[in-house]
């Protein structure tokens, strides 16, 4: 029993570094990617930070609730909507077209921020 346990360790430890080099260059490979661009908005304190994101047609937007209590991230012209967003929660949107959009919380509408799609 004792022998095939650290057996497996012993072949867990490489396997793990290695998959963890693999993860990293695929990540670089992704960055590099210019058709899938990616961008976060973090939501903090009643504030969407950064409160305007300018960012390129294609991009995908992340919004992560960092705040102890929900918050939606509304399109103000119904492009998009997220659900109900608790504590770390995420909700993600792709911009196929340029322009501006606008976007609120729901339930505390004085939140506002605003994505500029280039
Ligand atoms: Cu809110």
């Amino acid at each position: 029993m004792t022998k095939n346990k650290l057996w497996i360790s012993g072949v867990a430890a490489p396997v793990l570094i290695a998959t963890m080099l693999l993860a990293l260059s695929s990540r670089v490979t992704a960055n590099a990617e210019p058709s899938a661009p990616a961008a976060a908005v973090k939501i903090d304190n009643f504030v969407f930070g950064p409160q305007t994101i300018t960012v390129p047609v294609g991009t995908t937007v992340t919004w992560t609730n960092a705040d102890d209590i929900p918050h939606t991230s509304v399109s103000t012209e119904g492009v998009f909507k997220s659900k109900v967003l608790d504590t770390d929660e995420k909700f993600s949107y792709t911009f196929t077209k340029a322009g501006t959009y606008p976007y609120y919380c729901t339930i505390h509408p004085k939140m506002t921020g605003k994505v500029v799609v280039q």
